[in-house]
């Protein structure tokens, strides 16, 4: 029998590792992961909104049934509002601070989530997916606030996403490196499938979307210009890969080696990516896994988002892939 070890088994295994943990945090990662089985499950029957009445239509009830990301922000939240482990949610579907419900006690984390990225892609069957970063509270009193949400990226305690693609995979860190989980569906579980993940110092990949081109800095463009120019001694050109689906196009780069690159544009000035819930997360476990993220100018987890849906550029992926991006964007290299 090959040597299974199920999330649970995992997180307790690395809870051993912090003798001071009370326990709250494995469980609040049980809960993510319970949520991400239920939202797995729907995003996979999204294709039979026509057959079954799903999705958007009404259901035989004659009930409204719930456009995905709707379901899956519902799912998150049902599953975690009243276990006792958060003191406020902050998501990519609801315009201010989520308030545990006043019946519910409170706990010691923060969870900033997106829940259902790329949604725009489910009817084409492109893989889509559930981002989620957590903090410990900071501010005093028992209930949580706004505060306790916008901290410093570096400040957090666990980040992690779920892809919804061939497989369904749960990806974390809690700052001891990086592990991908597998959901096998025959039995309800997340299997341990890549442990400690290290992405590649450098890759062959370039992930960005070039219909945005001509809206660039002239030093961004001359760095794709490069990348594109033919010279076997450095490996170019890159393979261009854009799925349209952050999870995916990280996932992707994050085990292949590459750079994903949404900048900031002449429409866009901080970019189109949100920092609290898909820049942050997403660096954490980069970081973790060898890797680099940055808006351009710092890395993403040095900044302190102002405000809960704030937007960053965001170049992410290869360490010395993302280095030589800022160095184009800095004139340092032409
Ligand atoms: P564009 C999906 O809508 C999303 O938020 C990310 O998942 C993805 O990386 C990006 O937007 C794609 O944006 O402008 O290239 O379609």
């Amino acid at each position: 029998m090959p040597h299974v070890v199920t999330i649970e088994r995992h997180i307790l295994e690395m809870q051993k590792e912090y003798p001071s943990a009370t326990g709250d945090f494995s469980a609040l990662m049980y809960d993510i992961a319970f949520a991400a089985k239920i939202i797995g499950s729907s995003v996979r029957k999204a294709g039979l909104v026509d057959i079954l009445g799903l999705t958007g239509s009404e259901n035989v009830q004659g009930e409204k049934v719930q456009k995905l990301d709707d379901f899956a922000n519902d799912t998150i939240f049902r599953a975690l509002d009243h276990t006792g482990r958060l003191c406020c949610m902050a998501s990519e579907e609801i315009e201010g601070l989520i308030e545990i419900p006043k019946e519910f006690n409170c706990g010691k984390y923060v969870l900033a989530f997106d829940p259902l990225d790329g949604s725009s892609n489910i009817d084409a069957n492109v893989s889509i997916g559930t981002i989620f970063s957590i903090f410990q509270k900071v501010s005093k009193k028992e209930r949580g606030t706004i505060e306790d949400c916008l901290q410093q990226g570096k400040k957090q305690v666990a980040a992690g996403y779920i892809i919804y693609g061939s497989s369904t995979m749960l990806v974390y860190t809690a700052g001891n490196g990086v592990h991908g989980f597998t959901l096998d569906p025959s039995i309800g579980e997340f299997l341990l499938s890549h442990s400690y993940i290290i992405t590649p110092k450098r890759g062959k990949i370039y992930s960005c979307n070039e219909g945005n081109y001509a809206k660039w800095d002239t030093n961004l463009q001359k760095y794709i210009d490069y990348i594109k120019t033919p010279d076997k001694a450095s490996g170019r050109p890159y393979k261009s890969r854009y799925i349209g689906s952050l999870v995916a196009d990280f996932h992707r780069n994050l085990l292949y080696g590459g750079i994903f690159i949404y900048p900031a544009d002449k429409s866009n000035p901080n970019g189109k990516l949100r920092l609290l819930y898909e820049a942050n997360p997403l660096a954490f476990i980069v970081e973790q896994a060898g890797g680099a993220a940055s808006d351009g100018e710092i890395d993403i987890m040095e900044k302190t988002a102002e405000e809960l849906h704030e937007r960053s550029p965001l170049i992410i992926g290869s360490y010395e892939d993302v280095r030589e991006v800022e160095d184009f964007l800095s004139g340092k290299r032409t």
